[in-house]
């Protein structure tokens, strides 16, 4: 992996609505996940340093297939864009859905290796979130939690916020620490592409 860079080159590879259509379950994927409109596609481009390699929208609910991206033009790395939980005015078979191509995904994968949970830092840990770090946890991966949109708060409460965090985290096991993020003004990147890289070497 081109361990110089910044940023990662991350390429898209397939947006899925069903498993058959995965692409082959080989290499090292790390799955990003967490409610609806937290920030994941944002955080794919803010990796990539590119705008729009991730569609990332204001309409919660939007991304409802599975999106895989490649790391680094190599076929062994994956990043996947998981659809958004949590969302309010979901119907019962949106959420039904939901639920049905988030397990499917999680089940099947060999390659499956750490989870990036993101919350939005100004709302975490929602009912939602708890309920999926519970499900979450009994996959046995890392999961790294990231409190995106920091830039929207002052430092002083994102760090309060951080705090606070850790200690909501401390219930659960495989978590590393909770680290601040923003997709908006790359708060935290360097960090995120350096642990992509140690859970990709490892
Ligand atoms: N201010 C700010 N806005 C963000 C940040 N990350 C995402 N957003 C905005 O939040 C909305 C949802 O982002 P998106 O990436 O589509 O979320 P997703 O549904 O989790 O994939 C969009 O309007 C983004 O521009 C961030 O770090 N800071
Ligand atoms: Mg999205």
């Amino acid at each position: 992996m081109n361990s110089n860079s910044k940023f990662l080159n991350i390429d898209f590879v397939s947006a899925c609505s069903e498993k058959k259509l995965y692409p082959e379950d080989i290499g090292y994927e790390i799955a990003i996940c967490g409610r609806s409109n937290s920030g994941k596609s944002s955080i794919i481009n803010a990796l990539a340093n590119s705008k729009k390699l991730a569609k990332t929208s204001n309409t919660p609910g939007r991304t409802q297939s599975i999106n895989f991206f490649r790391i680094n033009q190599n076929d062994d790395h994956k990043l996947v864009d998981l659809p958004g939980y949590g969302y309010a005015k979901a119907s019962k078979s949106m959420k039904r859905d939901w639920g049905v191509k988030i397990t499917d995904y999680m089940k099947s994968r060999d390659a499956l290796m750490g989870v990036i949970l993101i919350m939005d830092i100004r709302h975490p840990f929602q009912e939602a979130d708890y309920n999926f770090l519970e499900w979450c946890q009994s996959f046995n991966l890392p999961i790294q939690l990231l409190l995106n949109k920091a830039d929207k708060l002052s430092r002083n409460k994102s760090i309060n916020i951080l705090r606070d965090s850790a200690k909501e985290l401390s219930d659960f096991s495989l978590l590393d620490d909770p680290q601040i993020f923003s997709a908006k003004t790359f708060d935290g990147v360097d960090d995120l592409v350096r642990k992509i890289k140690t859970w990709m070497a490892s």
